[in-house]
């Protein structure tokens, strides 16, 4: 059993059963076979302490030399096994560098984002800060504090969504961020209040979210001219029309006392656009104004609206279904 030729055929099957192996795991398994605590060499080490002295070490150098080459051999078919794994890995993750990209769109600012940063940059040269606030406020913020205390019949003309119960609300009107803004600044003070709001409400010129600007100036002796004369100031800016005529109507709001709505030459005709008034002392309290010293106008536009008149766009919803083909008009 250990003479060269049984020898030498063994190392050929170890060789030959080793270069089959599929994956790592079956070589080390068919290594086990031959190398192993039990493998076939293992045998015929064991067998040499029935030999004569002379036979044992001639023996035993052949079987070492055998054992030597099937290690080289597993070795060989491990290196071979993680070759070909590795060509596997990279052919599987090849990536064509040469295709051509897919391309990235420039982006755009949304015609509504257009029209707010047009309108904030207006006020801003006429000494105005622009301020925000949150969409989630307290009924004290969006209601009381601009002269609608609870039961008043005004709140029923915002169609309001409450939440969790009916302490806090989705704004219905900027106004709030104004009534921060007075408590945290000392007159004099201009402010720009634009933002998000929300009504419960739905057509093609009504959206339950929408976008409002407001403005505000606290001073003393601040007067309904003031008001005329920034109104007048900011409509001919914005429709770049110096010929743009403004008609102020009569009307009633409960923060504002007298209050008007603003509106514009249009055509032939007149459109409205805003509304306004003088700040209702009520009001000033509310935001820590003395109203015996100071007085303040305000005014609202919607932002959608002025933006449907800049572009001529007649339907509301295109502005909120992200439909790209109406969207890159303004990008
Ligand atoms: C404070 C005091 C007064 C802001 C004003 C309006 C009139 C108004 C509408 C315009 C069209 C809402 O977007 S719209 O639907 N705006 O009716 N807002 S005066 O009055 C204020 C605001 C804040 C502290």
């Amino acid at each position: 059993m250990s003479d060269v030729a049984s020898i030498d055929a063994l190392v050929a099957e170890a060789e030959a059963r080793f270069a089959l192996a599929a994956d790592a795991a079956s070589l080390e398994n068919v290594k086990a076979r031959y190398l192993g605590r039990s493998g076939a060499l293992t045998e015929l080490l064991k067998g040499l302490g029935r030999l004569a002295p002379e036979e044992r070490r001639e023996t035993g150098g052949r079987i070492n030399e055998a054992k030597a080459r099937i290690e080289r051999s597993l070795e060989e078919q491990r290196a071979r096994l993680r070759n070909e794994a590795l060509e596997k890995k990279l052919r599987e993750e090849a990536i064509d560098v040469t295709l051509p990209g897919r391309g990235s769109g420039q982006g755009g600012l949304h015609p509504i984002t257009r029209v707010r940063v047009r309108i904030e940059a207006l006020f801003h040269s006429l000494g105005f800060d622009v301020a925000e606030g949150p969409e989630i406020e307290s009924d004290f913020f969006n209601f009381t504090a601009l002269n609608m205390p609870e039961n008043h019949p005004a709140r029923s003309m915002h169609d309001t969504f409450y939440v969790e119960g009916g302490k806090h609300l989705l704004r219905t009107h900027t106004s709030p961020i104004q009534i921060h803004y007075m408590r945290s600044h000392r007159p004099p003070l201009r402010v720009l209040a634009p933002g998000r709001v929300y009504r419960s409400d739905s057509d093609a010129t009504h959206s339950p979210m929408f976008h409002q600007v407001e403005g505000l100036w606290v001073d003393e002796g601040v007067s309904l001219a003031n008001l005329k004369g920034v109104a007048i100031e900011f409509l001919q800016r914005f429709f770049e029309r110096t010929d743009l005529r403004v008609r102020f109507r009569p009307s009633f709001f409960p923060f504002t006392e007298p209050s008007a709505e603003i509106d514009m030459s249009f055509g032939d005709g007149w459109l409205e656009i805003g509304d306004c008034g003088m700040v209702h002392p009520n009001v000033l309290r509310h935001g820590s104004i003395d109203p015996q010293r100071y007085q303040g106008f305000a005014f609202g536009m919607g932002i959608d609206r002025l933006a449907m008149l800049r572009y001529g766009v007649d339907d509301l919803r295109l502005f909120f279904q992200n439909d790209l083909r109406f969207l890159r008009q303004f990008a």
